[in-house]
C-alpha cells in the first residue's frame, strides 16, 4: 500500500505520528518523492496543484485533509475514484469553539467594548435573556450539527438551515430557498458553514444581508467565494448588520488592499477555524484506508453531482 501525501499546510511527520501506528504496512510518499508512481494507490492531500492526482495510474481512492472538497472538485483532470472528505473530531470540536467564541463576543457586547476602549469610553452594555440570543445556522451537517450542540449547551437559542429537511432536538430548522428568508430574519447572528458549490458560490450577497435582521452579525466560515465582499462592507457602513468575523476570504490570503482588514466592525482570522489534528485525523484516515483495502464502503465519500 502507498499513499501520496500532498499539503503545503499540513506536516508530514505529523501524520505519519498520526497514521501509521494505525496502518504500520503504509509506504508514505510525497510529490518530491514518488518513486514508482503505479505503486500508489492512495491519496491524502489538501489543496494539490491541478493533475498531480491525474498522474497516477493506479489510484483508487482520494482522502481529502480538508472538509470542503471544493479545490479538489476545480481540478478537471481530477481522477474518478472515490473522494472522501475530513469528518473528524478535532475538526469539529475546532469550529464549534470558533462559532461559540464569537457568538459570545458579539452576544456579551465585547465587541463594543473593545471599540470604546480604542477611545477610553466607559460605558454599560448588559446582555439580554441567552435563550432569546438566536444564533442561526447556515449548514446542518457535520461541522454545523456539532456547532448547534454546543450553543445550545451554553444556552443560546439555535436554529438551522440546510438542502434537506432535518429534525435536531431544540433547533428550529428551515430548508430549501423557500424557507431562507424567515431563517434569516429570526437570527441575531448568522453563521455560514455551507460548503461551496454552484448553488452557494456569492450567496451571502446584498439580498441576502438584507434580509437578516437589523442590527445582526455574520460569521463566515465556509468558503470565500460564498462572499461578495462589496456587499458585506456596504452594510456594515449603513449599520444594518453590526459586526462580522470572517475566516474566509474570496481571495485568500487576502490582498493588503482590500477594506476588510480595517474595517471597525470585522474581525478577520485566516482560515483558522478549524483544522484536523493529525492525532485524531490519524485514526479517521487509517479506519478509512482499512475499509478500502478490504474493500468495504468507504466513510464521507462526496456526491460529485451535489458538491459536496
Ligand atoms: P457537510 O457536508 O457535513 O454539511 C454541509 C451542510 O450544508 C449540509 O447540511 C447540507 O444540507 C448543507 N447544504 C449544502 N448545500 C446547500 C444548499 N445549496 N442549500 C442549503 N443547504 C446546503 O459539511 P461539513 O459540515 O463537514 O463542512 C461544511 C463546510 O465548512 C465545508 O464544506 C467547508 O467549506 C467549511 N469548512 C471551513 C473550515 C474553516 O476552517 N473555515 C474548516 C472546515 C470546513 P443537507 O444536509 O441537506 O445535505
Ligand atoms: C476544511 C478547511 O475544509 O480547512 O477542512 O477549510
Amino acid at each position: 500500500m502507498a499513499l501520496l501525501f500532498y499539503s503545503e499546510d499540513d506536516d508530514l511527520g505529523q501524520w505519519k505520528r498520526g497514521l501509521l501506528p494505525h496502518v504500520p504496512d503504509l509506504e508514505m510518499r510525497t510529490a518530491d518523492e514518488l518513486g514508482d508512481k503505479s505503486e500508489i494507490d492512495m491519496a491524502l492531500v489538501w489543496q494539490p496543484p491541478p493533475g498531480l492526482l491525474a498522474s497516477l495510474p493506479n489510484l483508487g481512492v482520494i482522502f481529502s485533509l480538508g472538509a470542503g472538497v471544493d479545490a479538489l472538485l476545480k481540478d478537471e483532470t481530477l481522477p474518478n475514484v472515490p473522494l472522501c472528505r475530513m469528518i473528524d473530531p478535532s475538526l469539529a470540536r475546532n469550529m464549534s469553539e470558533y462559532i461559540l467564541y464569537h457568538t459570545l463576543r458579539y452576544y456579551r457586547h465585547f465587541d463594543r467594548f473593545e471599540a470604546q476602549q480604542i477611545s477610553a469610553q466607559w460605558r454599560l452594555h448588559l446582555p439580554g435573556p441567552i435563550d432569546e440570543f438566536r444564533v442561526g445556522i447556515l449548514g446542518l451537517g457535520e461541522l454545523g450539527t456539532h456547532a448547534s450542540a454546543k450553543l445550545l449547551q451554553s444556552g443560546f437559542a439555535v436554529s438551522g438551515w440546510s438542502r434537506s429537511q432535518k429534525s435536531i432536538d431544540g433547533v428550529e430548522t428551515f430548508c430549501g430557498a423557500d424557507q431562507l428568508k424567515p431563517f434569516l430574519a429570526g437570527a441575531d447572528v448568522v453563521v455560514c458553514l455551507l460548503p461551496l458549490t454552484d448553488a452557494t458560490e456569492n450567496m451571502l450577497d446584498r439580498a441576502f444581508f438584507q434580509a437578516m435582521k437589523p442590527g445582526s452579525r455574520l460569521i463566515h466560515v465556509g468558503r470565500g467565494r460564498q462572499l461578495v465582499e462589496d456587499d458585506l462592507l456596504a452594510q456594515l457602513d449603513c449599520g444594518h448588520l453590526s459586526g462580522a468575523a470572517i475566516d474566509v476570504t474570496p481571495i485568500e490570503p487576502l490582498p493588503q488592499s482590500s477594506r476588510l482588514w480595517r474595517h471597525p466592525h470585522v474581525t478577520l482570522s485566516p482560515h483558522a477555524a478549524a483544522y484536523v489534528q493529525p492525532k485524531t485525523g490519524g485514526a479517521v484516515v487509517a479506519a478509512n484506508i482499512q475499509r478500502f483495502s478490504r474493500g468495504e464502503p468507504l466513510v464521507g465519500v462526496v456526491d460529485r453531482g451535489q458538491g459536496y
